[in-house]
């Protein structure tokens, strides 16, 4: 299946003469120029290939529709130079464009910029030929825009083969090895360039015995990838275990202030970089979950940040260090240890001590890809550290691919969210947002740039994701990537119109119907008012209120007869709150400030405490149930209406996966209706069954 960029969604840009002046032993520059012969070979177009020092007059620039050239090769004293102004700007994958008479003219910053602007034109489709428009650029917001991939190469007899993988195996490896027929990589590394995404991590942040060697006896392997991601602008990164020295070296120890140590780090990494040049760096998840790290020698996370960061260093390498640490053995009965306080613990006194080509990759909430959590607080407390935030493509907490659940508008919530502003209803003009601090721009002028990263959603499936509209979280993710303020609603109407082009206006609509909200339906449906992990333990799908209750994870609710939620305030409880700048700290604090959504994720309240909507706790848990769940047999029904206008292999798919989520939302409903009023004594007031 080919994701948003089917045939047919070149076909403007196919019918037309093309001229493309780049040089073409530029590996993106070659792309462009594939992209273009294949597509007007398809739709009647021509395209000419111009050396980039040719100076190309007037005329022959005329004689085109579209003109794509790089800004270097634009400085001749004649068009399409003219209209360049001085305001071109900096970031690597920038671009122009311009149309003036029949002529719409690229100009790529760099040769990435030249591949982006391409697929600009494609998602204008048409409209790319009409009018005249004076030269506008473009530029990426961030300078990082990176999937990482949870895939083993080995299948972990736990997690299989993707660990958090719904979408089938990796595209990545089979069999215990990397594939021998990587042409699904090739596939997926065209489309990930169509949108932006220029970092890639091919293995699992829990790194396993087999893929630990990536590192070493793997990199023949590696450089394969690399060689089918480098057309689109995409750097390899590598998963790398803290005790590789030790496990993979035969060293004694992995101390990061051990000369051989270091030593060893840095002969690994020169290996990486003979075999990929352009090698992107390592990711690496320390004293979490049971993987190796700094603590055990006594030192910190800055100490082992900066142990591989030397290594990188030479080379212009990053290292994207997670802060996702966190006491995953602790006891349940111990009520003063709080998991969401672990990572600013951990890392905010930190701040100021990572090396340059440090980004400490930090989870948008404060647990883990909840439905609904605060923004972590750690992202606003490390004003001298280079921060990504890292999101969750692949649907672990939120429906796993087999519900219909769009998260642009989690996303586009967390990436508005003003760290500092005025209070609950809203920042203050100019308020610093979790996106500036992601894109760099919140902090001095001259601060290094970092971004977003996720964690891919995509398998060997068919369709790549498993459920097909899926596929729209992967192309969201990446724009918003791109530019955080984009409105998700548009990127979601620029994913239906290139996935489904020819598509009748009853299809978008349906899409849209099915989609827009079902963040939030699947929120009212699941867990309520900002608890989390009423799941399965172990494999995360449906409903278990007390699943986690008395497990060493960390993750509990509470509830009782009396009430349900966490105290997190710094009155009477673990004092979380007390990590938010103002005005959050206050607002969570307070129970009468703290925004309903969130209200046990900071409290612990009475069944019967009314909410900011004039409904008990126990109500609101009756009614969203009840309405979520019946949202979805709504969806279910429209998605059948379209049968025969989409294609029937994967009308088919999306149906079955609506009835799930039918059947799956259900049981949601009826556990948790019940479990509110077997505790709560409370009725629904409305008189709906509960069991
Ligand atoms: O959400 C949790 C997952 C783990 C994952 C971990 C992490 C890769 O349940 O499967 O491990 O987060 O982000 O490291």
């Amino acid at each position: 299946h080919p994701m948003w960029l089917p045939d047919e969604a070149l076909r403007p840009l196919g019918e037309r003469r093309v001229l493309v002046a780049a040089g073409i032993d530029d590996p993106v520059v070659a792309t462009v120029v594939a992209e273009v012969r294949a597509a007007t070979a398809r739709w009647g177009g021509a395209v000419t290939v111009a050396s980039p020092d040719a100076s190309l007059t007037g005329d022959e620039v005329r004689g085109h529709d579209v003109v794509l050239a790089l800004v270097p090769s634009s400085t001749a004293p004649d068009e399409p130079t003219r209209a360049l102004a001085d305001d071109v700007p900096t970031a690597s994958g920038s671009f122009g464009v311009l149309r003036e008479g029949a002529t719409t003219t690229v100009l790529g910053l760099d040769s990435p910029g030249l591949l982006y602007g391409l697929h600009h034109l494609v998602r204008a489709g048409a409209a790319a030929a009409e009018g005249d428009t004076p030269l506008t650029w473009y530029a990426p917001t961030n300078d990082v825009r990176m999937l990482d991939h949870w895939d083993n190469v080995d299948v972990h007899p736990v997690m299989g083969q993707v660990e958090r993988g719904y979408a089938g195996g990796s595209i990545f490896y089979a069999d215990g090895r990397v594939r021998e027929d990587l042409s699904r990589v090739a596939s997926y590394g065209r489309l990930l360039g169509s949108v932006g995404i220029n970092a890639v991590a091919i293995n699992n942040v829990n790194v396993h015995r087999t893929e630990a060697r990536l590192l070493t006896d793997g990199l023949p392997d590696v450089a394969r990838i690399a060689d089918l991601f480098r057309p689109h602008g995409i750097r390899v990164h590598l998963s790398v275990s803290f005790a590789a020295p030790m496990t993979v070296g035969g060293l004694p120890t992995s101390d990061p202030l051990d000369p051989d140590v270091q030593a060893w780090w840095a002969a690994r990494v020169a290996d990486v970089y003979d075999a990929v040049p352009d090698f992107g760096g390592f990711v690496v998840k320390a004293d979490s979950e049971g993987q190796p790290g700094p603590f055990a020698y006594g030192r910190d996370h800055a100490d082992g940040a900066n142990l591989l960061a030397r290594a990188l260093k030479p080379f212009g390498g990053t290292v994207f260090w997670r802060a996702f640490v966190y006491d995953h053995k602790q006891d349940w009965r111990d009520r003063s240890t709080d998991r969401a306080r672990a990572a600013h613990d951990h890392f905010s006194p930190l701040d100021g001590r990572f090396d340059d080509n440090v980004v400490l990759q930090v989870k948008y909430g404060p647990t883990d890809f909840q439905t609904r959590e605060p923004v972590s607080p750690v992202i606003a407390a490390m004003p001298r550290t280079r921060l990504a935030v890292e999101l969750q493509v692949t649907q672990e907490y939120t429906g796993q691919q087999k519900h219909a659940v769009w998260l642009g508008p989690q996303w586009s919530e967390i990436l508005r969210f003003p760290l500092s502003g005025d209070g609950p209803d809203g920042g203050r003009p100019g308020g610093r947002t979790v996106a500036d601090v992601a894109a760099g721009t919140a902090g001095p002028p001259d601060a290094r740039r970092a971004g977003l990263v996720a964690v891919s959603n995509v398998g060997d499936d068919a369709f790549w994701t498993g459920h097909p509209l899926a596929q729209a979280n992967l192309y969201t993710f990446a724009r918003l990537a791109w530019d955080p303020s984009a409105d998700p609603q548009t990127l979601l109407d620029e994913w239906i119109g290139l996935t489904f082009p020819d598509a009748d206006p009853v299809v978008r609509e349906t899409l849209h119907r099915v989609l827009d909200d079902s963040w939030r339906t699947y929120e009212d449906y699941t867990a309520p008012l900002g608890v989390g992990f009423m799941v399965r333990p172990g494999h995360h799908y449906g409903p278990d209120v007390d699943g986690y209750e008395y497990t060493p994870w960390g993750t509990y609710h509470f509830a009782d007869r009396d009430g349900i939620g966490v105290d997190r305030t710094r009155a009477t409880g673990t004092g979380f709150t007390g990590q938010f700048p103002a005005p959050w700290r206050d607002a969570y604090e307070d129970v009468t400030t703290c925004p309903d959504e969130l209200l046990l994720f900071f409290h612990h309240v009475p069944w019967s405490h009314v909410l900011h909507s004039g409904v008990s706790v126990a109500q609101h848990v009756y009614d969203t149930h009840w309405e979520g769940a019946a949202r979805t047999v709504e969806n279910a029904a429209a998605w059948d209406a379209i049968a025969g206008q989409v294609p029937a292999d994967l009308h088919a798919r999306v149906a079955e996966r609506l009835a799930e989520q039918v059947r799956s939302a259900h049981e949601w409903r009826d556990q948790l209706r019940t479990y509110v009023f077997r505790h709560s004594g409370i009725p629904d007031a409305t008189g709906r069954t509960v069991y």
